[in-house]
């Protein structure tokens, strides 16, 4: 049955959309060597019983030349995602982390994109060979075991995307991959998607001439259509199309007995919990998280068809000084009336990372879908 959720921002259904969009825009250079790994770890995974977790994570780009110079990104880090790959890990998921490329990565991310260069964690003795400082030793002892473990195991394949196109390839082809787990297939989308992109024929093929005696080479790859970035005048004039919903067709076509959980993004607290609520209704997904820019290392929200639920840095632990122990600000200021901790407490780093209080959430609902025998579409409207 067609209704109004199963359409794209365009008001074509969405499988119609579909086949639009995945036409229009080619798939990667690297899709088949990249779906080639992912079969062969997700057959080992399946034949062992084991859970598979899809973790998307870092922000897409969308390019604006097809030779890109120029490009329009979405903010993140990549902190969520790879933080929670490796939460998912330690609750003995096996784990697809298809990140933006160059965006932190599970266990890396304690040495990398630091203030500090990996090279202050190290020093050397008296025989002139590299040492980890002695201070470092007992937290990277851990890291480094627990990385070994994951590459032994097997449990781990990293995939990348640039590019919104990129990334919907991926997710697409992934999942059809992951159809066969069924309930023991869990997508964890944490990655900040484009809602809006520039479409292959209507991307100039060259870098945009802003010199009004060169802005005649500004020419879309289809010719009969105007280039969706273009100069007018002296202006950069970007019109950019809708990305089709397609985080419903995980649902109703990609993977639909899977356990779904996506992530929605403000800044606005006034409507964090609300939007969240729109897109659990929109997308029928299990879970949508929400979370606020600047507190999303302290406080996310869990809404479900259950109803919602916060999880919460214990307000002793918000805070950790540049020394890495503990300030009391928390326990001092500790939360409000309804809860909400104080704007002050959200400085700095907290002391406890978020993902180890939400992964355990995640992987126990994901148990129950499991014993329920994860026949869930059955009790989706559609
Ligand atoms: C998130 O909300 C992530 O938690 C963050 C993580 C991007 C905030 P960092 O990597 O940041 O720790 O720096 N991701 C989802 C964002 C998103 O694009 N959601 C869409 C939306 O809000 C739905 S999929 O419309």
């Amino acid at each position: 049955m067609t209704n109004e959720l199963d359409r794209s921002g365009n008001g074509t259904p969405l499988d119609v959309a579909e086949g639009q969009y995945f036409t229009i825009n080619a798939p990667p250079k690297a899709l088949n060597t990249h779906l080639a790994l992912a079969r062969e770890f997700i057959d080992r995974h399946a034949e062992e019983g084991r859970r598979v977790a899809l973790v998307t994570s870092g922000g897409t780009t969308v390019p604006l030349e097809n030779q890109t110079v120029r490009y329009i990104d979405n903010f993140s880090a990549g902190t969520r995602g790879a933080t929670s790959a490796e939460y998912f890990l330690d609750a003995g998921y096996a784990v697809i982390f298809l990140h933006r490329q160059f965006s932190l990565l599970p266990y890396s991310r304690h040495y990398s994109h630091n203030t500090r260069s990996f090279l202050d964690f190290m020093g050397e003795d008296e025989q002139g060979r590299v040492v980890v400082n002695p201070e470092h030793q007992e937290q990277m002892v851990q890291v480094l075991r627990q990385y070994n473990k994951a590459k032994k195991d097997n449990t781990i394949l990293i995939l990348s995307f640039v590019t919104i196109t990129e990334y919907l390839w991926q997710l697409r082809e992934v999942a059809k991959l992951m159809r066969p787990l069924g309930s023991n297939a869990l997508f964890y989308l944490a990655a900040a998607v484009s809602d809006f992109f520039v479409p292959q024929d209507r991307m100039t093929e060259h870098k945009i001439q802003s010199n009004e005696e060169f802005t005649e080479k500004n020419r879309s790859a289809d010719g009969a259509k105007r280039p969706a970035a273009r100069t007018e005048g002296k202006s950069l004039v970007i019109d950019l199309e809708p990305v089709p919903k397609f985080l419903k067709r995980l649902v109703d076509g990609w993977a639909p007995n899977a356990l779904i959980v996506s992530f929605k993004l403000e800044t606005d607290p006034s409507i964090l919990v609300e939007k969240a609520k729109y897109a659990l209704n929109k997308y029928q997904h299990d879970l949508v998280i929400g979370n606020l820019l600047t507190t999303r290392k302290w406080e996310v929200v869990f809404v479900s068809p259950e109803g919602e639920k916060w999880v919460r840095v214990p307000s002793h632990r918000r805070t950790k000084s540049s020394s890495g122990i503990e300030s009391l600000v928390g326990k001092a200021g500790g939360a409000n009336g309804n809860g909400r901790a104080r704007e002050h407490e959200f400085v700095g780093e907290p002391a406890i990372e978020i993902e180890s209080l939400m992964i355990p959430e995640v992987a126990a609902l994901h148990g129950r879908l499991v014993a329920q025998g994860g026949s869930k579409t059955q009790h989706r409207p559609d």
